[in-house]
């Protein structure tokens, strides 16, 4: 077993924690926080959910949402990250369609619902897979971004987006997982068919190589837990 001198194990845990509270809607940042996005748990606190058999793991939210962003199918759909990703790990976005006639504001995106729609993952560097921004995009960015695919169908969704944090991810449950869920309306859709679809929880397993995380020895691949992204 290797234990962090103390001096780096001050250093980690005194890193600030974050959260996803507003949309970037072409380019420009929802002013306030939490319109489009509905209310999560860590408002306050910022910390991440590291149970993923936990609810929690669809939208981590306090409350129903409130408001609904549009948005066209093919453009670019962001979110800031408060005040920054202050840890490293993969970025991950998934997609729920509501229902007809369901309320997106109350909606509960419980059972196989998502499908993963963009992830930002690790980049293999000349040193391997390393804890640092030339393995992991996502590090330190103030916004992350996909854009929607073209051939998604119009209607109603929730966007999830999950940052993992890797940095005391040295044994099962230590990943934290940052996440909350946008409520969009996409117009000039597709028809495609999303997928595969998964459940949150059930998509991830604390035992999820991706979930883990060795800074030694220095890992030769990593791959981002969950199912692969749906290509539209
Ligand atoms: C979504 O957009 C469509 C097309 O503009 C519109 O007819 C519909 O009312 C919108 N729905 C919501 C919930 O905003
Ligand atoms: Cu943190």
């Amino acid at each position: 077993m290797h234990l962090l001198p103390p001096i780096l194990l001050l250093a980690t845990t005194a890193q600030a924690h974050y959260r996803f509270s507003r949309l970037i809607l072409n380019g420009v940042s929802e002013p306030k926080e939490w319109t489009s996005i509905r209310q999560t748990k860590n408002y306050q606190s910022n910390s991440g959910v590291t149970d993923v058999n936990s609810p929690d793991m669809r939208c981590f939210q306090m409350r129903p949402g409130t408001g609904t962003a549009t948005i066209a199918a093919g453009e670019k759909l962001g979110f800031v990250a408060e005040s920054e990703i202050t840890h490293f790990g993969p970025v991950q976005f998934y997609m729920a369609r509501v229902p007809d006639g369901a309320d997106i504001n109350t909606w509960e995106p419980a059972g196989n619902v998502w499908a993963k729609v963009a992830k930002i993952d690790a980049v293999k560097g000349s040193a391997g897979y390393t804890s640092g921004v030339e393995t992991w995009p996502a590090y330190q960015k103030k916004s992350v971004d996909f854009t929607l695919p073209k051939s998604l169908p119009s209607g109603k969704y929730l966007v999830r987006v999950e940052s993992i944090a890797l940095h005391q991810a040295s044994n099962p449950g230590g990943a934290q997982i940052y996440l909350s869920c946008a409520q969009v309306n996409v117009t000039g859709g597709g028809n495609g068919n999303p997928g595969p679809l998964v459940a949150f929880p059930g998509a991830y397993n604390r035992n999820d190589p991706g979930l883990i995380w060795s800074y030694y020895p220095v890992k030769t691949s990593y791959t981002a837990p969950g199912p692969a992204v749906w290509q539209g």
